[in-house]
């Protein structure tokens, strides 16, 4: 009996970038997620099926065994603390940064900086390693708006082009990660159906080497 393959993804850029290179390793979705709205896809591979879940919710996903594989970015993984995954390729794509951003300059410190962010223990970390204290507000989306009606001095985000700050008067100011795609693999998963994934990681593996080459 061949051992079945649940993979967890999110919708738009990460569904987007990883399908070539499911591809690659020989799957191919039959439906697509932006016009069905089935949260289980099936794939070319009857033991193979795909899970369509929020970002943030992969590695969750993952930890606990619903999903044997999942792409989630480095952010995300960051943010989750990684208990319980294997984090074995980096799939480089969805690449952008974790930056902290604000106005024109550094705001003046006269009190403690307050921060808004999705991406709260990775601020937390990253200011405690400045060692300047700071006041963490938590927000779900939207960051850019925080400084400019005032609930905070800075915001942490991930940026891309930039453009969504520089349309909201904003401009990176420090970077805090360098941030990419990552495959992570549930551990039991990893050592239950060795062979399996092992192989899938193989390819997928191949198929990022040859982008590479390709774009170099
Ligand atoms: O959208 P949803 O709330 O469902 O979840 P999500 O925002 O976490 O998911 P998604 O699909 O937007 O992002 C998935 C992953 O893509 C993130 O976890 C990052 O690792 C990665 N990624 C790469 C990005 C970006 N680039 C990016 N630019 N995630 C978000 N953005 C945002 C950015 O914050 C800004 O608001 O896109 C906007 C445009 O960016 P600029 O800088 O090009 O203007
Ligand atoms: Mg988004």
């Amino acid at each position: 009996m061949t051992e079945h393959l649940t993979i967890a993804l999110s919708k738009g850029r990460i569904f987007k970038e990883t399908l070539p290179l499911l591809a690659h390793a020989g799957i191919v979705p039959t439906d697509d997620p932006e016009t069905s709205r089935k949260l289980i896809l099936d794939t070319n591979q009857e033991d193979v099926k795909l899970v369509i879940i929020r970002a943030t919710d992969v590695p969750t996903y993952v930890e606990y065994g619903a999903a044997d594989m999942g792409v989630a970015g480095k952010d995300v993984l960051l943010e989750h603390g990684g208990n319980g995954l294997y984090e074995p390729l980096d799939l480089q794509i969805a690449r952008c940064k974790l930056m902290v951003a604000g106005r024109e300059h550094w705001p003046e410190q006269a009190q403690r900086l307050r921060i808004a962010t999705k991406y709260v223990n990775s601020t937390r970390r990253y200011f405690a390693e400045q060692g300047l204290q700071v006041e963490i507000i938590k927000l779900y989306g939207s960051m850019e708006l925080a400084p400019l009606v005032g609930l905070s001095d800075l915001i942490v985000d991930v940026v891309d082009t930039g453009n969504t700050l520089k349309a909201n008067g904003l401009r990176p100011l420090e970077k805090i990660a360098d941030i990419s795609s990552r495959l992570v693999v549930n551990k039991a998963s990893m050592k239950r159906k060795h062979a399996r994934v092992k192989s899938f990681i193989d390819k997928v593996a191949d198929a990022v080497r040859k982008r590479q080459e390709e774009a170099a």
